[in-house]
């Protein structure tokens, strides 16, 4: 059987580590020659998504247009993996529901822990009431109640997380 499409969906506060583990995994896929496309919210912000701020509608037109591109990828064999803070539970959801071969990724790490990390000083500016509705400060994140993976990025390596979802990926054939 040829390559199966997936999407992988890496949820999670700003700086917890989202991008990390997808810059590896993307390294590690490429390597057993599969096919692998990263959609990055921050990097796609601008161009894709370019305009958009962080309301919720604006979040929401965010995910669902990063979605659109990923359901495309998905269905033409691609191994796609998305890093988007996705703030919504409902929103990704629908993702779910809307791509079908879908794994949840909720790369975790204690807002203390991301804001220690900072960065990009985005925390010590939301802090200052310089950065609004910045999530973890005063813009919501809804946790997933059920992921199919859970990366706790504060006390295991980017290597151990990356096996993680690895391993999942394997379980359910994908790779
Ligand atoms: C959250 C913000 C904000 C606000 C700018 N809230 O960690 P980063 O810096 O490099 O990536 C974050 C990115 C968030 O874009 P997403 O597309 O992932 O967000 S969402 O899924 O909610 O649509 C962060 C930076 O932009 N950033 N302002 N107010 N993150």
């Amino acid at each position: 059987m040829g390559q199966r499409g997936v999407t992988v969906w890496f949820t999670g506060l700003s700086g917890a580590g989202k991008t990390t583990i997808s810059r590896a995994m993307e390294k590690e896929l490429r390597v057993r020659g599969l096919n692998v496309e990263v959609l990055d919210g921050d990097m796609l912000r601008r161009n894709l998504t370019r305009g958009l701020g962080f309301t919720k509608a604006d979040r929401d037109e965010n995910i669902r247009r990063i979605a659109f591109v990923a359901r495309l990828l998905t269905r033409n064999q691609v191994i796609v993996l998305v890093s988007a803070i996705s703030p919504y539970r409902a929103t990704r959801d629908e993702v779910r529901r809307v791509i079908g071969d879908f794994v949840e990724v909720y790369v975790n790490a204690p807002l203390e822990v991301c804001e220690q990390r900072d960065v990009k000083d985005l925390y010590k500016n939301a802090r200052a009431g310089k950065i609004k509705c910045f999530t973890g400060i005063d813009d919501p994140y809804e946790p997933p109640l059920n992921p199919d993976v859970e990366c706790r990025t504060d006390r295991e390596s980017v290597q151990e997380s990356m096996q993680k979802v690895m391993q999942k990926l394997e379980l359910l054939g994908y790779v």
